[in-house]
């Protein structure tokens, strides 16, 4: 049977504690004394959390497993209905969606998001040019704004211009907020919800938000006549599906919005975050990042990268990779068998039970080598990697199911990593210690940063 720890009468194992400060510490280390998978109880459910190479190896063959929506994605389809995200595999709208929307995300598509996605990086590059020598900036929040006004311009031509807003955008308020609520609805006592009638009123007009702003996004290009521009949107209007020859339905549509207005933004807005905090506590490895973007621009004040420079920021990407490794900011996945089967030779796991892949802890693995919670980008180098089985790094999940957005982030992150090691110093003004917060994903809560111009040095 699958080790667990015996439930507390009541409250089960409570999995409340998991997302509080210290949950993802509390999990690894569950991972590391009752073994590579074990039984997570919590009210009404249940879940095996799975966190080493050999099982997850073994979890990855799609002969076998499929995409599993926890319990968590189950809520979140309340709003992002079958969206690419949240759609059952045997939902028609999955495949219909992924085939049509693939070709956006290839690696050529990248050349045509590359402009806009430099221009949204200058507008943060001029505020925190205002903000060097000033006053500390929020590092999650502008990230947030970045790549929220990235995916809004790349994937629909829509400028949200979050660096003109004091705040956030509201969109981004009420999607923070209904997440939080998905996740507080799995974690709490059944039929507690009667009693939080306030914040379901509250999740009713938030969801009301997003759905009022992705209609508003829609509205607008159909009303412009334009049926050529071959975005997200654009694709998701004209394209007709080879198999069927349908277009995507009205409400799917609507569902894609919000899935990729959601999904587009926030897990890269944390991993640039972290990245830029790994960057901040080792001077060694910024000096290095910085070494790779001086070589390639030297000491202009506007670099101009272009599309082909990304892919010669090998350091930065390895950074970026770090980064993601001991924090993957959508901190795991789910699989369910295709029927009845055993899994590490010993445990007996039921068709379509929910096994949790749970990412912090696999890539801790001891394969990973001595000191896996050493921030070492060396761990990336082409031949390390090489070495490596492909099992042990799932920050983008598995299989067809995985990240479609994957080289999108990667592009977006590493230009802009690339643009602000080349032009700021990064001052740890309040010596930040790292505190996770998380609302499905996960970003460094409160972190700040004072800036210099690297040109004011000497
Ligand atoms: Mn993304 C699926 C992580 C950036 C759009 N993403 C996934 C999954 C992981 C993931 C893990 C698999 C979830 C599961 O198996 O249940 N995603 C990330 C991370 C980043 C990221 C760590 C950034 C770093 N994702 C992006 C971006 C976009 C995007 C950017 C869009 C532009 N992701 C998706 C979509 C899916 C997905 C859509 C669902 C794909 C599918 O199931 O067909």
């Amino acid at each position: 049977t699958i080790p667990e720890r015996p439930a507390l009468p009541l409250i089960g194992h409570a999995l409340d504690l998991l997302r509080g400060a210290d949950g993802h510490a509390l999990l690894m280390k569950e991972v590391k004394e009752l073994g590579p998978v074990f039984r997570l109880r919590a009210f009404g459910t249940e879940t095996v959390v799975v966190g080493g190479l050999e099982l997850v190896t073994e979890l990855s063959d799609e002969s076998r497993f499929r995409k599993s929506l926890s319990p968590d994605l189950i809520e979140v389809r309340r709003f992002a209905g079958d969206g690419l995200f949240t759609a059952f595999g045997h939902e028609p709208n999955w495949r219909k969606a992924h085939d049509i929307l693939m070709p956006a995300f290839s690696l050529g598509a990248m050349r045509d998001y590359h402009g806009t996605m430099l221009r949204v990086a200058r507008s943060l590059i001029a505020e925190w040019d205002r903000a060097a020598g000033e006053r500390a900036v929020n590092v999650p929040e502008d990230m947030t704004r970045l790549t929220f006004d990235t995916i809004g311009l790349c994937g629909f031509g829509y400028d949200f211009q979050s660096f003109r807003r004091d705040r956030l955008h509201p969109f981004v308020d009420a999607m923070s907020r209904t997440l939080a609520f998905a996740q507080e609805r799995v974690e709490s006592i059944p039929g507690a919800e009667l009693f939080k009638r306030k914040q379901a009123e509250r999740f009713r007009r938030d969801v009301e938000l997003m759905t009022d702003l992705v209609d508003e996004v829609v509205r607008r290009r159909r009303a412009s006549g334009d049926t050529s521009t071959d975005d997200l949107l654009g694709r998701m209007l004209h394209t007709r599906d080879t198999v069927t020859g349908d277009p995507l339905d009205d409400v799917n549509i609507r569902n894609q919005v919000i899935t990729f207005l959601i999904a587009g933004h926030e897990t890269t807005s944390g991993a640039l975050s972290f990245a830029l905090h790994y960057l901040t506590k080792h001077p060694e490895v910024l000096a290095r990042a910085q070494a790779e973007v001086d070589a390639l621009w030297g000491d202009t004040d506007t670099p101009e990268p272009d599309y082909g420079d990304i892919g010669r920021l090998t350091y930065i990407r390895q950074v970026l990779n770090e980064s993601l490794r001991l924090w993957p900011t959508a901190p795991g996945f789910a699989v369910e068998p295709l029927e009845d089967t055993v899994i590490g030779g010993e445990y007996a796991v039921r068709k379509g039970q929910t096994l949790t892949i749970y990412t912090p802890a696999l890539h801790r693995d001891p394969a990973w080598g001595e000191n896996v919670e050493l921030f070492d980008p060396e761990r990336f180098t082409p031949e390390r990697e090489e070495k490596r089985s492909v099992h042990l790094f799932k920050p983008f999940g598995n299989g067809e199911r995985a990240c479609i957005g994957r080289q999108f982030a990667l592009h977006e992150a590493t230009l802009l990593l690339g643009l602000l090691t080349h032009r700021y110093r990064l001052i740890d003004h309040a010596d930040y210690q790292l505190k996770i917060k998380q609302t499905l994903t996960i970003k460094p809560d409160g972190f700040t940063l004072e800036l210099a111009r690297r040109t004011d040095d000497e």
